[in-house]
């Protein structure tokens, strides 16, 4: 068996066994239309806070582009990374929440032990061809008993569920437009990424490529 057909054949393993405590999966939550709402939201906000092309602490940049929604956004540069509650390098603030993004928040953590999951902080990653996110844990936050909340939108996508330590292994979890994803507690602080974005695949009318709305309590 090659390299690619074992690793294949693994995912397809993993696919049956369920998701560690703390992880939800919630395909298909959004229909389409709420879908198309959420990406004009998201194209309003991009009008006010264009995306960009964070930097790296170190050399490069990321290969998704970003921009937020919210009372802080998140932020890398040769600084590193953290919240800044303005545009960087303006005294703007980042565009304010649209009710839809609380309403797909609402939604999402109905049910979940979260329903009361307040969030302060709307990432939004941008996924153009051959975009991607390595391996990393979210804790610039301030409070890791919150959730983190990400809806899909677009293109579909293998996000990669891993361990406590960047070396574990990890697992591969094909997400779509619609899908919601809760990472909480005991699952809060593992390591996840983004392995590959399917081209081609949104089922948004005018939008090529994928958003991820990443909801979390930063402050
Ligand atoms: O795009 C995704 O689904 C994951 C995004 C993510 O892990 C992050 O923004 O920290």
């Amino acid at each position: 068996m090659t390299d690619r057909a074992a690793q294949a054949d693994l995912f397809e393993k993993q696919a049956s066994q369920p998701l560690p405590e703390g992880i939800w999966h919630r395909p298909g939550l959004f229909d389409p239309l709420f879908q198309a709402d959420l990406a004009h939201a998201v194209a309003e906000i991009a009008r006010q806070a264009p995306f960009t092309h964070p930097r790296m602490k170190g050399k490069g940049v990321f290969s998704a582009s970003i921009t937020n929604s919210g009372a802080a956004g998140w932020w890398s540069d040769e600084r590193g990374y953290r919240y800044e509650p303005t545009q960087p390098g303006t005294t703007t603030p980042w565009p304010a929440m649209p009710p839809i993004f609380s309403e797909a928040v609402r939604r999402a953590t109905d049910g979940t032990p979260w329903p009361r999951f307040a969030s302060d902080a709307c990432l939004i990653n941008f996924y153009g061809p051959g975009a991607k996110m390595g391996l990393h844990q979210d804790k610039d936050e301030r409070d890791f008993s919150q959730p983190i909340v990400t809806v899909s939108l677009g293109d579909a996508a293998d996000f990669l569920i891993g361990g406590a330590k960047r070396a574990d292994p990890s697992r591969v979890l094909r997400v779509e437009s619609g899908d919601a994803m809760l990472m909480g507690p005991p699952s809060r602080m593992l390591f996840h990424g983004v392995r590959k974005v399917f081209a081609g695949t949104s089922p948004i009318a005018g939008l090529a490529g994928r958003y991820s709305l990443t909801f979390r309590k930063a402050l």
